[in-house]
């Protein structure tokens, strides 16, 4: 996986993008620059995530962002989906690269120091870290680490990590400055009014970032 991927990382949920729908605001966001796009949908079921699924994957075919669905790994091989992000409680990276082969992409999160640096870079490809800040969007998440934490996280991982939690414009420079290689965000572009335009801020935010300015 090119860790390039993760510089704008928009985590759909159908919950927070009910306006536009999925499908309208993953063109938006794509349009405005996010690289990767992943499909999180914690109360529909399979049968749901693939019916989704199948409208992202035919909006999002030849434009090279990668699909990547949470959790359902069977929704994932229905799919032909690009790849699999997985949390601490669920499946273990080793049942997991079994279940999608060794092409698939695979992200884990780790929100410890000590989990970061339990990661088998031979079975898995990126660490979603976090989260950064407090947010409304998961409830009972692990406690925020702060950018000192993300940096320390981001320094223990073997492969790749991208931010995630409470990110928002503003935000980019400090995350890449603790080394990670993006930002994983739903609601800073997911229910936004204009999700295009929130993805053009944050994709220009990063590549500003990148160039040191
Ligand atoms: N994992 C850790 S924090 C989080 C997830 C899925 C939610 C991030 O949402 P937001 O709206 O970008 O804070
Ligand atoms: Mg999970």
């Amino acid at each position: 996986m090119n860790p390039r991927a993760l510089s704008l990382y928009l985590v759909l949920d159908p919950g927070l993008c009910a306006g536009p729908g999925l499908v309208e605001t993953a063109r938006a966001a794509v349009r405005g620059g996010a690289t990767m796009i992943q499909l999180r949908d914690k109360e529909g079921g399979t049968a749901r995530m693939i019916e989704s699924g199948r409208a992202l994957r035919a909006a999002l075919a030849g434009s090279g962002v990668p699909l990547i669905v949470n959790d359902d790994v069977q929704a994932a091989r229905v799919l032909g989906a690009d790849g699999l992000h997985i949390g601490q409680e669920d499946m273990s990276p080793a049942e997991a690269r079994a279940r999608i082969g060794a092409d698939a992409i695979l992200g884990l999160s780790v929100e410890t120091e000590a989990l970061a640096r339990a990661i088998d870079p031979a079975l898995v490809d990126y660490a979603g870290a976090g989260p950064v800040f407090a947010t409304g969007t998961k409830p009972g998440h692990k406690p925020a680490i702060g950018f000192d934490g993300l940096a320390r996280l981001v320094a223990a991982s073997p492969v790749p990590s991208v931010a995630i939690g409470g990110l928002k414009p503003g935000h980019a420079g400090a995350v890449l400055a603790a080394g990670a290689a993006g930002l994983a965000v739903v609601s800073a572009i997911c229910g936004q009014p204009d999700p295009e335009a929130a993805s053009r801020a944050l994709a220009g935010e990063i590549a500003l970032a990148r160039e040191g300015v």
